[in-house]
């Protein structure tokens, strides 16, 4: 159902000193940048490959209020790697599908992603303490 992963998920306090971190450390090139009011995040895409699936990103998360995913991560356990994105070709089945295996769906339908995207999480206590986020790119 995975067809590869889509982003990693970084959460950080400061996205522009983070930003300037893995552009000048890394070379990676900022592709997109965007406030979702929806998931508490200021975020930026960093684009790191394109494969035959589809491309694939660092995405940096900022949050816009401490009471958010972000800002109570970040309070427990500081800055780090935040969840990891897998492409999946049509979310909603992919939805139908893990929740069909026991997997408790964060998101009962899609939510507005980074660049269009639809997405919906999975929560971390049933996947080994790992925040896991599908994501179905738009078809052009
Ligand atoms: C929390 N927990 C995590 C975690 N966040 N475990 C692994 N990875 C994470 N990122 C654990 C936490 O340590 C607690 O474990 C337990 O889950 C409950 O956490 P909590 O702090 O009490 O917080 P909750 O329950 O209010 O919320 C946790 C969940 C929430 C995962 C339900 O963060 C959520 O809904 N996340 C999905 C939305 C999201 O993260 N949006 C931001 C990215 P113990 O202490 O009880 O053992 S937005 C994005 O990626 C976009 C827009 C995109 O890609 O386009
Ligand atoms: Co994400």
């Amino acid at each position: 159902v995975f067809q590869r992963i889509d982003h990693v998920g970084i959460a950080c306090h400061n996205l522009e000193e983070k930003i300037e971190f893995y552009e000048s450390t890394f070379g990676l090139v900022v592709v997109s940048r965007e406030v979702n009011e929806e998931q508490g995040v200021r975020e930026a895409m960093l684009h790191v490959a394109d494969g035959d699936g589809g491309a694939s990103y660092i995405q940096l998360l900022e949050p816009l209020h401490p009471d958010t995913a972000v800002g109570k991560y970040l309070s427990k356990r500081g800055e780090g790697v935040h969840h990891i994105g897998y492409g999946v070709a049509d979310v909603a089945k992919a939805m139908a599908d893990i929740a069909a295996k026991g997997v408790r769906l964060i998101d009962e339908r899609p939510r507005h992603g980074s660049m269009g995207a639809s997405i919906a999480f999975l929560h971390p206590k049933d996947v080994g303490g790992v925040l896991t986020e599908l994501v179905e790119t738009p078809r052009h």
